[in-house]
């Protein structure tokens, strides 16, 4: 563990912005907040023209998450685009913890080059994992990439070059980003306070050079070149030496603060730029998909299915269910967005086939043959991991099976991917032994899911918040009613507990106004229960069609839908065997939530765990409210899952549907997270605020053990990466065993055990290996795992790779107007103007498609061969003179975005055909007018805090904040 003083160097180094735009909110704009515009600015975008296409009112009220998400006609994804824009924020902000003195990854130190490769390599990745629906991949990289792009505002003089655009060259490859100011050559003059508004040399911006400051943290050693700029600041000892002062625009006090809202509004536009030639690669439809939004439902249908001969019978209902699904939902808001099927039959599983055409996955299922296998246990948790990790998060799977799982190995990997990605499942058991031995003569089949079998899948299950369903085959059709109510749109849980060993025991759940379609799934054999309603009134579990609901039952699986009533109702449950209870409905309010961690001082400094949190000791949420602009949290519990304790958190708003919750202990057991809040929009001006609850599915658990693994996030086809990680415990010491998974099945070696003392670490390193055949655009999930001696506790690692062949065509798609006809009359709905444009990617990767970014007239495209025998793609474009504009984009195999705009409006440039690819921008001298306002107050801290940064400077060299930060 390093010294706890580093980790307050760190944060020191993040508190004062020192590595980009700031990270606390205040009057200065963040990372985060640059982010976030950015990001619903182009999606809006995206939206107002697919719903001018479509001839539908486009009507945003706010820009927030919600109301883009309605206006873009996708309510139902309001929780999924949040959830997206949370963590393409988060990966931003972990750039300044991993990469906190990288200087390419902060245009620090004039490393432009390095800078821009990290941009345009990251875009390719992007890109490419985009192509193949990988879209948590791409997320991933995209938040990485846009920090150095935000931060080349701030720490550059592009702005005091007199800029008001973006650097567009920083998302390409295949131009100059300008002239950057030699390695000898002097560009600032010494300053101090107010006096630093000038400091950058007057030759330099004549000349239009760019410049970065540097940056350097360890007092009497950092340097940098003479002459050179500083970034500036109490942290940065660049800037106390000649020249002195600095230059960064990270927030309104910095030493060149009069220019951050100029540059940091210049980094939200540079990020749309950015997200809009993503977009342009990836279409309208799945750009919206990489931002979480999609239409209906936004659920996905998931079925990992065991394709032996014995299960004709499973498959065949699958089938119908389908066609059943599909054909009943399409076109309604229940319609699934994405489908994802994952067959298994031994010794193989998958591949992964994920689509979001109804059609195309009817046939998928249609063409399931059921063939071979025998009375063998199946790869059924490797085929789980598959659809663990290619389905969206918060998703539901369905497994079928009929047989024991070969490969009960992955149990644990299994559960920190479902912990992970908050996503449940559901096993269809046909065949338990013991289940029901009267039918089993007249099965053919031998059944061959033992007890302790079936106990497996019952614990995955329970782990995840689903249900392990057992029936007979001939039950199976009627258990099945539970994937039709799972994929309704907005479905939140409002209870979920588990007896293991069973006892009786009575349990309440509170139902609110808005909820509707409520659902109670009761697991577990020889059980009764007593249901009763908020008015006193109530039903026994014999009573199939009493006042309060319907029940049904099949195998060990019984559902009732609830009449509603408003108010906390009661269910007594009484059994001796192990069962489950959950209670879902039917409404928009739901929530997010990650387990973080504090810094030690007053500021909201957070980095999202991606582990299980410390057992036993104090810890912190984050939960946001989702479906409602207008609701907040009041209450937050961790509720043990199999028992009654739970631990209340204090509740803190951080404003905007954030609130952060502090627990004084995380349970040593399983627990869920219970939150109360109330909904403050309410149309009945005078009525009280509605109240609402709701839970986590899935359910979590802490550890004694804290493991961290890092590593570059990028693996070309038929190579290796190491990653190196760390295991840490709080409790005893002895030889912890070490298992390093990949979801894809690919090589890998790690240690598979580690020593170490009590409350003592130790490192490995796994070496992963990608096979040269591995297309472009693939994803690999390690899971890299440490059991305490006993397997009293667990703990993991889960790292997305995306698989990236190095892009080779880095030239864009050329698109040149040919010729414009436009007679237009005063009555623009009477005529008509007509475009022809060249398209060609010359002897690049070829394009790949056209489309209109801008304009909703007819385009038609042929192709012929140039002069060079390269294809040319003829495009002729007509319009009415009432729409005045359009925009061509062409995109190649490889994603590079060309385009071309032209108007006939009647402007001074109207005359100009200008390609956007061949735009220069202005980067003319800065206007270099001095103000006299103040450059605000500088962060002065007491010199011991100096001297103690000093002292751990001397302990020795690091690079990164990454590890002391995970090890507070
Ligand atoms: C998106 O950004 C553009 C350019 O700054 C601006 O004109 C537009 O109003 C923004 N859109 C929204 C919805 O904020
Ligand atoms: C459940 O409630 C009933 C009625 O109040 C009570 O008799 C019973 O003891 C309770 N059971 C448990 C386990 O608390
Ligand atoms: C957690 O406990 C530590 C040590 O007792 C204390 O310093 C810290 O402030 C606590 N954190 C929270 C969030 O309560
Ligand atoms: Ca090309």
């Amino acid at each position: 563990m390093l010294p706890s003083g580093l980790a307050a160097l760190c944060l020191l180094l993040l508190q004062t912005g020192a590595l980009g735009f700031g990270i606390l909110p205040g009057d200065s704009l963040n990372h985060l907040e640059i982010t976030e515009k950015a990001i619903l600015n182009a999606t809006v975008q995206v939206c107002r023209k697919l719903a001018q296409a479509e001839g539908a009112r486009f009507n945003l009220q706010d820009l927030t998450a919600e109301a883009v998400a309605a206006a873009c006609s996708s309510s139902g994804s309001s929780k999924s685009f949040r959830q997206v824009i949370k963590f393409i924020k988060q990966r931003n902000r972990r750039v300044d913890i991993r990469y906190a003195l990288n200087p390419g990854f902060h245009f620090d130190n004039e490393k432009f080059t390095e800078g821009r490769k990290i941009i345009t390599d990251g875009i390719s990745a992007v890109k490419a994992s985009n192509r193949r629906g990988n879209y948590e991949a791409a997320r991933q990289k995209l938040g990485e990439i846009l920090h150095p792009l935000q931060d080349f505002y701030s720490h550059s003089n592009w702005m005091e070059l007199g800029n008001k655009l973006p650097n567009s060259n920083l998302i390409r490859s295949d131009s100059s980003i300008g002239n950057i100011a030699g390695e000898s050559r002097a560009t600032c003059r010494s300053c101090d306070g107010n006096d630093c508004r000038n400091n950058i040399l007057q030759d330099i911006l004549q000349e239009n050079l760019l410049t970065s400051g540097y940056f350097g943290i360890v007092p009497f050693i950092s340097t940098k070149p003479k002459g050179k700029c500083s970034h500036g600041g109490f942290i940065d000892q660049t800037s106390w030496k000649e020249p002195k002062g600095g230059i960064n625009k990270d927030s309104k006090s910095s030493s060149h603060g009069h220019l951050h809202t100029e540059a940091a509004n210049t980094a939200i536009a540079a990020t749309r730029e950015l997200l809009e030639d993503i977009q342009g690669a990836a279409g309208d439809r799945d750009f919206l998909q990489l931002m979480g939004i999609s239409k209906g439902s936004n659920k996905a249908l998931c079925f990992v299915i065991d394709t032996t001969r014995s299960m004709r019978g499973d498959i065949d209902v699958v089938k119908s269910l389908t066609s059943f699904l599909i054909d009943s939902k399409i076109g309604t808001a229940d319609e699934p967005s994405l489908y994802i099927l994952v067959p298994f039959r031994d010794p193989d599983f998958g591949p992964l086939m994920r689509t979001t055409d109804a059609k195309v996955f009817k046939d998928q299922i249609n063409t399931l043959e059921p063939a071979g296998g025998g009375n063998f246990p199946e790869p059924s948790l490797s085929a789980l991991q598959l659809a663990l990790t290619g389905a969206p998060h918060s998703s539901e799977i369905f497994l079928f099976t009929d047989a024991p799982a070969k490969d009960k190995q992955l149990k644990s990997t299994v559960i920190a991917l479902m912990e992970r990605t908050n996503t449940v499942v559901n096993f269809m058991l046909t065949d338990v032994l013991g289940l029901h031995r009267r039918r089993q003569r007249d099965s053919q089949h031998r059944s061959r899911i033992t007890a302790s079998d079936a106990q497996l899948y019952r614990d995955l299950a329970q782990a995840s918040g689903g249900q392990a369903i057992e029936v007979t085959k001939s039950e199976l059709s009627v258990a099945t009613s539970i994937i039709r109510e799972s994929s309704s749109s907005s479905l939140v849980t409002l209870l979920q507990a588990a007896r293991t060993p069973g006892r009786p025991d009575n349990f309440t759940f509170s139902v609110d106004e808005s909820v509707r379609n409520l659902i109670i799934y009761i697991i577990g054999r020889s059980l009764s229960f007593t249901l009763i309603s908020p008015s006193g009134a109530s039903q026994s579990s014999l009573d199939k069609t009493g006042v309060l609901g319907t029940i049904q039952s099949v195998g060990n699986f019984q559902t009732v839908r609830l009449d509603k009533q408003v108010g906390l109702w009661e269910i007594r449950v009484v059994s001796t065997e192990p069962y489950t209870l959950k209670v879902t409905g039917q409404n928009a309010i739901d929530f997010l939530f990650d387990f973080v961690e504090l810094s030690h001082n007053p500021n909201q400094l957070f980095d999202v765990l991606e582990t299980r949190p410390r057992a036993g000791v104090n810890g912190t949420l984050l939960v946001s409210v989702t479906g409602s602009d207008s609701a907040s949290v009041t209450e937050v519990a961790l509720v043990e899952s199999s028992g009654s304790g739970e631990v209340n958190g204090r509740v803190e708003s951080l404003g905007g549907g954030d609130f952060l919750v502090r627990v004084d202990r995380i349970p040593s057991v399983d627990f869920v997270v219970l939150v109360k809040g109330q909904d403050n929009n309410n149309s009945v001006i005078g009525a009280s605020p509605a109240g609402f609850q709701r839970q986590s599915s899935t359910n979590f658990r802490a550890s004694n053990l804290t493991i961290t693994a890092d590593s570059n996030n990028v693996i070309e086809p038929g190579s290796s990466i190491s990653v190196p990680f760390s295991v840490m415990t709080s409790g005893t010491g002895g030889n912890f065993t070490i298992r390093a998974t990949s979801d894809q099945g690919f090589d890998s070696t790690s240690p598979t055990s580690l020593f170490l003392e009590t409350g003592g670490s130790a490192n490995g390193t796994v070496t992963l290996t990608v096979p040269l055949n591995t297309p472009s655009g693939s994803d690999v999930t390690l899971t890299i795992e440490a059991e305490a001696p006993g397997a009293t506790d667990t703990n993991y690692a889960v790292l997305r790779f995306s698989i990236v062949t190095e892009v080779t065509d880095i030239i864009r798609p050329v698109c040149q107007v040919i010729s414009v006809t436009a007679n237009c009359s005063d009555d623009c709905s009477q005529s008509t103007w007509e475009l022809t444009a060249n398209l060609t990617d010359g002897n690049g990767t070829g394009i790949e498609r056209i489309s209109m970014r801008q304009g909703n007239g007819t385009l038609d495209t042929s192709t012929t061969v140039g002069a060079d025998g390269e294809n040319v793609i003829l495009a002729s474009y007509s319009a009415s003179c009432c729409s005045a504009d359009v925009e061509l984009v062409a995109v190649d195999a490889v994603g590079n975005v060309g385009s071309c705009f032209r108007t006939i409006r009647a402007t001074a440039d109207a005359n100009s055909a200008t390609t956007s690819s061949q735009t220069e921008r202005n980067t003319s001298a800065a206007d270099s007018t001095v103000s006299t306002a103040s450059s605000g107050n500088h962060l002065v801290l007491p010199s011991y805090f100096y001297l103690t940064i000093w002292a751990l400077v001397m302990l020795g060299p690091f690079g990164s904040c990454f590890a002391p930060l995970e090890a507070i």
